[in-house]
């Protein structure tokens, strides 16, 4: 779709936006109060060389609002990116929820989801090593439902009094404010050490799950128990499920350090360019459903929200499709003011108990009110309803609806009673009939207790590679603490989940060996921490789960499908060469993008002219899925090119495939891949494909290792 085009389809709140649009084609340029400007590029002055004018309003205007334009950002989840979208329900949940936008198959709901990690500011990097958010706003004819999850099914506190603590302590240190969009410092580990339910989320955040390759190729979690309400008022729990149709893939952590120089927008970029060429990402969306008899069932607490319920246990059944096909038009107005909260449901959807959802049910409309600036923040375009909104709050600041009437009060008579309450079965929310009888306590329950068992499960179901990537993310992060009793304290903690974990993390330290935790809760530092009055429980030993996996996960494909591979070429590139694989990689979905040394045009074998779309003097192989180096009359160009030689060096480092056309001996040779073909360390060379002409051969190859997404078997041959 063309950029501020008019909305072409059938999305209600699409519609509902264009009222706010404002296109200037064929326009003037007028002041706020719509005077036009005769001069919008200098003041109005006492003569050419004097002083200004007072009685400028245009320039004051001007000036005004640009000195107003910031508000302040989101204290979490500063940084984002979002887009427009809709969801598709298959109609098979009405025998537990009655909203209707889950059972309606006829009605597509129109979405807003936005995508965010959790400490950077609001311009530091994507590739931070982060939870990332995924919140979701649903349109729906009932009112708006927002699904405010992460990438990942857990979080680090069971109870939201301590959400002002986690945050202090990962985001920047308040003495000199470093590191930005970073875990790995003292504040957050000191935090993490004295704080053992936090060690499953630790295993997820340490994982690839914290650095994805793409947006569009991450879970999305709901991560709290909610409730399903059916017609009869019956409850079952439910966890949400966002399963990426691309499956669920990373970078490596030395490739996220490098992506964060070369394009810190890699995420926001790859998002808004997949939705412009039409690649719309796709999730599906499901549940995982507890009857309310099972609630005791499980040997954990399903309201606290440091455990998962396995999909072995309870399969997620599909009840939906997520679609992304619109950007947005304008990122303030949109991505920035848009604004979520768990605590937006429709009939149908209801809470539990979980002591960090209840505190988030408070946190999210009291935020916007200082970011937003005023409880007339649904009003702003991108968070309004589509469905009627009619009730007596009235006037604060910037109110844009202009009631009509005199009353503003209920009951009354002078409007007849309007607006009216709403029946359960004219479509009132009523609360769930509940029985709650307790004890007023400042207590966290004993069913919260075991901290570990979870934390095992996670770290156990991973494969190798991915054991290996926790590994190294535990000893970079940790490597950065300056203090050596917090790294200790740390090693501790993890030799509870895992004993082979928390050796090599110690080892990467230059710990000896792990000790026994000196019961981080009771520590000397911050003795009285946790009041916690409940000792850790003993680790159970759980099967291995493989949705826990990424590798192993079934949601994970061998699609290739919009990926982008470098083609390494220079004047002369064999055209036979080069259009064979592009046609290869175009028939699966993936594209080819040219790297040369030098941007504009290069000329093929055959004398047609190519498009260069990156030079290798400002482009990188981590930019990548893989990268092919294509021969051409020139090899000696790329051979003498340093920048060429890092870009396979590193794409080599990443375990990605690399291809080369037959003869390009002299380049390879001044790899690393050269170094370990001579020095016989590397054999099998996994991943390195050479093109001996035959192409099908080649390019069959070629994808089908791709769509491994990386070579890991690669990576214990590279030393670090
Ligand atoms: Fe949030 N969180 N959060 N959070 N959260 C915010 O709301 C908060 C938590 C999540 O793209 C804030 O509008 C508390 C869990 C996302 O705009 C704030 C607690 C989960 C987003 C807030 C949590 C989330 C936020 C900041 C502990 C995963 C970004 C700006 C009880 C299920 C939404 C804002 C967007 C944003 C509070 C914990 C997800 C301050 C108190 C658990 C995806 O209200």
């Amino acid at each position: 779709m063309e950029k501020n085009s008019k909305p072409d389809n059938d999305n209600a709140k699409l519609q509902d936006l264009e009222k706010n649009r404002e296109y200037s084609k064929d326009q003037f340029i007028t002041t706020d109060q719509g005077v036009k400007i005769n001069n919008d590029h200098n003041t109005l002055k006492a003569g050419e060389r004097g002083p200004s004018l007072l009685e400028d309003f245009i320039m004051r205007e001007k000036i005004t609002h640009f000195d107003h334009e910031r508000i302040p950002e989101r204290i979490v989840h500063a940084r984002g990116s979002g887009a427009h979208g809709y969801f598709e329900a298959f109609g098979n949940v009405g025998d537990y929820t009655k909203a209707n936008f889950l059972n309606d198959t006829t009605t597509k709901t129109p979405v807003f989801v936005r995508f965010s990690t959790v400490a950077g500011f609001r311009g530091s990097t994507d590739l931070a090593r982060d939870v990332r958010g995924f919140a979701i706003k649903f349109y729906t004819q009932e009112g708006i439902f927002d699904m405010v999850g992460n990438n990942m099914p857990v979080f680090f506190i069971q109870d939201a009094m301590k959400f002002p603590d986690l945050i202090h302590a990962v985001k920047p240190e308040p003495h000199n404010e470093i590191p930005q969009a970073a875990s790995a410092h003292d504040t957050f580990w000191d935090f993490i050490s004295l704080m053992p339910e936090s060690m499953h989320m630790i295993m997820w955040a340490m994982s690839d799950r914290a650095i994805p390759r793409s947006l569009r190729m991450m879970e999305g979690f709901g991560i709290h128990t909610f409730r399903f309400i059916n017609k009869e008022g019956k409850s079952t729990f439910v966890k949400f499920h966002l399963k990426p149709k691309l499956g669920i893939h990373g970078v490596v952590w030395d490739e996220a350090l490098k992506i964060s120089g070369n394009d810190p927008d890699f995420h926001r970029r790859d998002l808004h360019d997949a939705i412009e060429m039409g690649n719309f990402p796709e999730w599906e969306f499901g549940v995982q459903l507890v009857p309310e008899e099972d609630e005791h069932k499980f040997d954990f607490d399903l309201l606290d929200p440091t455990k998962i319920i396995p999909e072995e246990q309870v399969p997620v059944t599909k009840i939906g499709r997520l679609v992304l096909n619109r950007n947005p038009d304008n990122f303030f107005a949109e991505t920035e003011q848009v604004a979520f909260h768990p605590g937006h449901v429709v009939p149908g959807i209801d809470f539990t108990n979980d002591p960090l959802l209840q505190g988030r049910l408070f946190s999210y409309t009291d935020t916007q009110l200082s970011r937003l600036g005023s409880p007339n923040f649904h009003e702003i375009p991108i968070n309004r309803t589509i469905s009627p909104m009619h009730n007596n709050q009235r006037d604060g600041h910037m109110r844009q609806e202009i009631n009509v009437g005199k009353t503003h009060y209920s009951p009354n008579s002078l409007n007849n009673g309007y607006p009216e309450q709403a029946k359960e079965n004219e479509g009132g929310f009523v609360s769930h009939y509940e029985r709650v009888e307790a004890h007023k306590v400042r207590e966290r329950s004993e069913s919260f207790a075991d901290h570990f068992s979870q934390a095992a499960l996670f770290f156990k179901s991973q494969t190798e590679p991915e054991q290996n990537h926790i590994i190294k993310a535990l000893r970079f992060e940790l490597s950065k603490v300056e203090t050596v009793a917090i790294r200790e304290r740390m090693v501790g903690l993890l030799n509870e989940v895992d004993k082979k974990l928390a050796q090599k993390v110690a080892e990467g330290l230059g710990i000896e060996e792990p000790s026994k935790p000196e019961k981080p809760m009771n520590h000397g530092i911050g003795a009285d921490a946790d009041p916690d009055k409940h000792e850790p429980k003993p680790l159970k030993n759980y099967e291995p789960s493989p949705a826990l996996s990424m590798i192993k996960n079934p949601a994970t494909t061998d699609s290739i499908e919009t990926r982008q591979v470098a083609f390494i070429c220079a004047d002369g590139v064999s055209e036979k060469s080069f259009n064979a694989l592009k046609k290869a990689l175009e028939a699966k979905g993936a594209m080819a993008k040219v790297v040369a040394p030098h941007a504009g045009m290069i000329k093929g074998d055959a004398d047609t002219q190519i498009k260069v779309d990156f030079a290798s003097f400002s482009s990188s192989s981590v930019l990548f899925d893989a990268v092919y180096v294509l021969k051409s009359k020139n090899n000696a160009m790329l051979e003498e090119n340093d920048n060429i030689i890092e870009f396979i060096n590193d794409a080599y480092r990443h375990c990605k495939v690399i291809g080369f056309d037959e003869g390009l001996d002299g380049l390879i040779e001044k790899t690393t891949i050269g170094n370990k073909r001579e020095a016989g360390k590397d054999k099998s060379m996994p991943g390195i494909i050479i093109n001996n002409g035959t192409a099908k051969a080649f390019t069959d190859d070629f994808t089908t290792q791709m769509g491994k997404h990386r070579i890991w078997e690669r990576e214990s041959k590279i030393s670090e």
